[in-house]
């Protein structure tokens, strides 16, 4: 048996969700799974964000387990893995693919591709794409939420290490003061605010202003920020800022690294997610989340978006349905984010509970486990 070794391929296009998703599976590769990982990253200054301990100057380097490699246009004569990731369709290097098409043992390449609840995925997964030319087939591989499709990205101790976090109160608030968040007080609420640009911002945050009970708002520096600032008067804000209007305070977290922003999903009430991986790492906290989906121009999005609510809530009760499908179309340019708003908070028992019950069924289906089941099968 040859030894097992993975290339990753990862071009940032925007934000943190392509990158995120490759280093997560890199590292669960390379620590859980023992292959030898590169991770090729065109962008080492986005990359850097979610783990401070690179330096975004080097071309190479190791971190956690991982040989990160800068991805430059002119891309060195190196024997391929036996197993090729093309994340999201970035296009390999054609030096890569011409030195895996002369290999006398081809490598397994595999195209993964963006996450969807939608039921045509499970009829693409794992489809072969002959290449035009060479003698080589790469393979979509497509994340997912049923049995059929490639599962999600899990590390192998995560839910253990949720619930330890979740069942001890002292470890949460060492947490919360480690933020230098206070106390939580009688019927307060914390929610986690992780987003774009939004056309219901101001309207929400007026409605937690107002809101019976206090609301403490987690906010991780970024798009979201300009926004928020604006509704308290200022023209911008920065980690560490902590403003308060009526029974709204809000407090600027910084972007941290990607491990600990599972703790915030964890300690908070209710998580509003964006992209792909948080929205998948609100779903591991098992906690109440709302999705700000990534908009493409053509509007196929509320399709994907809709997707998800109907698994998340099939089988609920209808008021509970209702409530998640108003606040999440209401947060995805809809009407109302206030009233819907209500009606969700006013579930929020119900959804905690099935936040457990989902999480628990999801964890049944590995992509890392799936994967590496598909490249050993086709070696
Ligand atoms: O950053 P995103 O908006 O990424 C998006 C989507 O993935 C989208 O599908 C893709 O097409 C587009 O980029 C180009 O949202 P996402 O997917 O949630 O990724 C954010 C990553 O950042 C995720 O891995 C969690 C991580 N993160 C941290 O590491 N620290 C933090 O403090 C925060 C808030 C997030």
């Amino acid at each position: 048996m040859r030894s097992e070794s993975c290339d990753i391929f990862c071009n940032v296009v925007d934000n943190y969700g392509d990158i995120g998703v490759c280093w997560r599976l890199a590292r669960q590769l390379a620590n859980e799974h023992g292959l030898a990982v590169r991770l090729w990253v065109d962008d080492l200054a986005s990359f850097q964000r979610l783990c401070p301990d690179t330096d975004a100057a080097l071309d190479v380097q190791r971190c956690r387990g991982v040989e990160i490699r800068h991805w430059t246009t002119d891309f060195p004569a190196i024997e391929p893995a036996s197993l090729v990731i093309e994340a999201f369709a970035c296009t390999l290097p054609e030096r890569y693919v011409t030195a895996m098409a002369v290999l006398q043992r081809k490598p397994v390449w595999i195209n993964l591709e963006y996450l969807s609840a939608e039921d045509w995925v499970e009829g693409c997964h794992k489809l072969p794409s002959p290449h035009p030319r060479l003698p080589l087939t790469k393979y979509f591989f497509f994340p997912g939420f049923t049995e059929r499709t490639g599962g999600l990205l899990l590390e192998r101790d995560l839910l253990a290490r949720r619930d330890a976090f979740q069942s001890d109160a002292e470890v949460q608030q060492h947490y919360w003061r480690s933020l230098g968040v206070q106390e939580r007080i009688a019927g307060e609420l914390r929610v986690s605010l992780f987003g774009y640009e939004n056309e219901a911002m101001e309207a929400l945050l007026g409605c937690w202003e107002k809101g019976a009970h206090p609301l403490t708002c987690l906010l991780p520096e970024g798009r979201s920020l300009p926004q928020v600032a604006a509704f308290f008067g200022h023209s911008t804000g920065k980690a560490g800022d902590i403003w308060q209007r009526g029974n709204l305070r809000v407090h600027v977290l910084p972007f941290v690294e990607q491990e600990r922003y599972d703790e915030l999903l964890w300690a908070c009430d209710v998580n509003f997610v964006r992209g792909e991986d948080s929205c998948v790492r609100a779903q591991w906290a098992a906690n109440p989340f709302i999705w700000q989906i990534y908009p493409q121009h053509d509007g196929v999005h509320l399709a994907k978006l809709e997707a998800l609510r109907a698994r998340y809530t099939a089988g609920l009760l209808p008021e509970t349905v209702l409530s998640v499908r108003d606040l999440s179309l209401a947060w995805n340019g809809g009407p109302d984010v206030a009233g819907a708003w209500a009606h969700f908070a006013a579930q929020g028992g119900m959804l905690a509970r099935h936040g457990k019950e989902w999480a628990d069924r999801l964890a049944n289906n590995n992509l890392a486990l799936n994967l590496l089941d598909f490249y050993r099968q086709s070696e």
